[in-house]
C-alpha cells in the first residue's frame, strides 16, 4: 500500500526503532509509548484491520502469537506479564490502518 506508514517501515522507507524482524513480521517501539515497554508487532503483509483477517491469513496470525512470545522473552517482560491490544476501526481508536498489536509491559499496568 503506497500511503501506509507501516508498509513504509516494513520497506525501510521510513525509520523505526526495530526490536525484531523476520520473513513475516516486524516489531518496533511505538513513537508515543504508553508504558515503559511499548512495541508494535505487525505482519509485513498489509491487512488493514482485525476484521480484514481472512481464513488464508490464520496461519500467519498464529505465527504472530508465537512471535509476540519471542519478543516478550527478548524484552524480558514475559515473566511478569504484559498486555496485548488491537484497536479495530473508528470506535476502537485505530489510527493506522495496517493491522498491529500493541505489546505493553515493563511495569504494572493500570486496569
Ligand atoms: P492505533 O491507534 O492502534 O492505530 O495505534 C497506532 C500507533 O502507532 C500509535 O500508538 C502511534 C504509533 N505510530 C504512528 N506512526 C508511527 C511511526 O511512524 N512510527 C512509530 N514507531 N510508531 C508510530
Amino acid at each position: 500500500m503506497n500511503d501506509c506508514i507501516f508498509c513504509k517501515i516494513v520497506d525501510g522507507q521510513i525509520p523505526a526503532n526495530k526490536v525484531y524482524e523476520d520473513e513475516n513480521f516486524v516489531a518496533f517501539h511505538d513513537i508515543h509509548p504508553k508504558a515503559k515497554v511499548h512495541v508494535l508487532v505487525i505482519p509485513k503483509k498489509h491487512i488493514p484491520t482485525f476484521m480484514d483477517v481472512q481464513e488464508e491469513d490464520l496461519p500467519l496470525i498464529g505465527q504472530l502469537h508465537q512471535t509476540i512470545q519471542k519478543i516478550a522473552n527478548q524484552l524480558r517482560i514475559a515473566e511478569n506479564g504484559f498486555r496485548v491490544v488491537n484497536n479495530c476501526r473508528d470506535h476502537g481508536g485505530q489510527e493506522v490502518f495496517h493491522i498491529h498489536y500493541h505489546v505493553l509491559g515493563g511495569e504494572k499496568l493500570p486496569v
